[in-house]
């Protein structure tokens, strides 16, 4: 069975590249996701991007993913630090998620310091830029490889 993975972006996220540069860098999300495309091709892995502004749609696609993808990398946004419901998916699913973040939400204010994703992660990533979504890919393939 080929690896296939889900990205998930939430709120906001399809603002990246306009606004709030200096903490999120300057590409879009379409520029993160063409660059995450290219580099899973290369692996022979299948990828699957969504962003929304909605909880809910996020909560729907991670129950969605269960037999469908091998992973997801997410980066819930704002949500990240508010959303029982969409911890409580990743729980339900019972699939690898690796948690990434732009910026690093520890040297940030205290209200972001909180993620009610990491405690059903199977790691994160924070504070790496785009380049976090590329090493979230590259370990949920290893992962993917050595249960293969
Ligand atoms: O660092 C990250 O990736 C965050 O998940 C980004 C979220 C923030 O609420 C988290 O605490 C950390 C916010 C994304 C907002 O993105 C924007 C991009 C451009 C302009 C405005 C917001």
């Amino acid at each position: 069975m080929p690896c296939s993975l889900l990205i998930l972006n939430g709120p906001n996220l399809n603002l990246l590249g306009t606004r709030e540069r200096d903490i999120y860098g300057q590409e879009t999300l379409e520029e993160i996701i063409s660059r995450c495309s290219a580099y899973a091709d290369k692996a022979g892995i299948t990828l699957e991007a969504r962003q929304s502004n909605h909880e809910g749609d996020l909560v729907e696609w991670i129950q969605q993913a269960r037999g469908v993808h091998q992973g997801i990398v997410l980066n819930a946004g704002a949500y990240t630090h508010t959303s029982v419901a969409i911890r409580d998916a990743i729980a339900a699913v019972d699939m690898p998620v690796i948690e990434v973040h732009l910026s690093n939400i520890y040297r940030r204010e205290e209200f972001r310091h909180v993620s009610l994703i990491s405690p059903v992660a199977e790691g994160g990533i924070y504070g790496l830029g785009a380049q976090g979504y590329l090493l979230a890919i590259e370990a949920l393939a290893a992962r993917f490889a050595l249960k293969n």
